[in-house]
């Protein structure tokens, strides 16, 4: 081996090390991420949120944010956060409930209507997830109507699921967890993990999978779900994707289709917390397997397929908030099969994903003291 082999080695790992050490550096630096798309700038624009769940974007350019105590909060452009808007329902406060998503009707300019589900407190301290709408009217929602409550209410605070998806079709999507429940989710006559589908007056379609059935609850549309706390359609197909915390381990991405079971708690990729092992899904192929699992667990939620010009990258791919990854999942999806592509790092739990109509994200993160983040392209001066 010669001086010259050497000097030159020497040097490429040199370059390697400075290069690797440049990239760490960026990737981890607070305010930004270097991604396949590029260099982008996370921008905190609203703190103190106690932990925010959801947002909406008004079509003045204002948002909407869940805080989970039950407070509805505008955020103006210039990302001051108004009091508390009048008009929301009263929620079950515990642990994991709370107020949880907030949408706007698809004709919102015509008829004003904001859904917003929740955890509902019934009688005996116990509560099931729920969601409704009422008019927006001068900042304020006016006659707000619960339109679904899941069966049945239950003692605790684990597992509400809770996100709003509207179809191209007049109808929407009701994600719901199984209350840590586990067997119920396998039992139609109740709506404990599942997903239904609703006109969005809350009156159930005709042609959903199990309308006919005597034994089962006509609005479920898919079941044998854990907790669902994202959801979003896949602007190419028109179809349901969700996102499913699991146990230990097992997170899933399922594509859902009317009238599949997705297995909870019969099969898993997880295990139990107790580390008794739970059968791996390939072993009862008569349940739907999830197109992607984790472990470790991403605790998935909030969810969006990118359809903006600035990031060309990751154009058609979906983007999912992770709380215990820390930042965003970017995975490509293919006909019924997806694949993970890269991870944002976004320095705290994110509990919501949104493209605003610009094109740029915004991002939630899950704490008492939680933040609201801006994710947008550096300028030509480098901010
Ligand atoms: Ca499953």
């Amino acid at each position: 081996m010669n001086t010259l082999y050497l000097r030159s080695a020497a040097k490429a790992c040199l370059l390697t090390a400075v290069c690797l050490l440049v990239t760490h550096t960026l990737t981890a630096q607070k305010g930004q991420a270097l991604t396949e798309a590029g260099a982008i700038k996370i921008v905190p624009i609203v703190d103190s949120l106690e932990h925010p769940w959801a947002l909406a974007f008004l079509p003045d350019g204002r948002m909407l944010v869940t805080e989970r105590p039950g407070r509805l909060r505008i955020v103006a452009a210039d990302s001051t956060l108004s009091a508390p808007v009048e008009g929301t329902p009263e929620v079950y406060n515990v642990d994991q409930g709370g107020l949880l998503d907030v949408a706007l009707d698809p004709d919102f300019a015509d008829n004003g209507y904001i859904y917003l589900s929740y955890a509902q407190m019934g009688e005996d301290s116990l509560a099931s997830t729920a969601f409704g709408r009422g008019r927006w009217v001068d900042d304020r929602i006016e006659d707000f109507e619960t339109l679904f409550v899941q069966e049945y209410k239950l003692k605790g605070g684990k597992h509400f699921g809770g996100r709003i998806e509207f179809t191209g079709e007049d109808m929407l999507y009701f994600t719901m967890g199984e209350r840590y429940q586990f067997d119920p989710a396998q039992d139609l006559t109740n709506h404990l993990g599942t997903i239904v589908r609703l006109h969005r007056d809350g009156t159930i379609p005709d042609d959903n999978p199990f309308a006919e059935a005597s034994d089962s609850k006509p609005e479920i549309y898919s079941y044998g779900h854990r907790n669902i706390q994202a959801a979003a359609i896949n602007p190419a197909t028109g179809i349901l994707w969700v996102t499913e915390m699991g146990p230990m381990g097992g997170d899933e991405l399922n594509q859902v289709m009317a009238g599949k079971n997705y297995g909870w708690p019969v099969v898993s990729w997880g295990d139990n917390y107790d580390n008794t092992k739970i059968p791996d899904p390939t072993t009862r192929p008569e349940f739907t397997d999830a197109a992607i699992h984790w472990s470790p667990t991403i605790s998935p939620s909030g969810m969006v397929f990118y359809t903006g010009a600035i990031y060309e990258a990751w154009q058609g791919n979906a983007l999912i908030g992770g709380l215990t990854a820390g930042g965003i999942i970017r995975v490509a999806v293919d006909g019924d099969t997806a694949e993970e592509l890269e991870r944002i790092p976004i320095g705290g739990r994110v509990r919501e994903v949104a493209q605003a109509p610009d094109g740029t994200l915004y991002v939630l993160t899950d704490a008492e003291n939680g933040q609201l983040f801006h994710l947008r392209p550096f300028t030509e001066d480098g901010k």
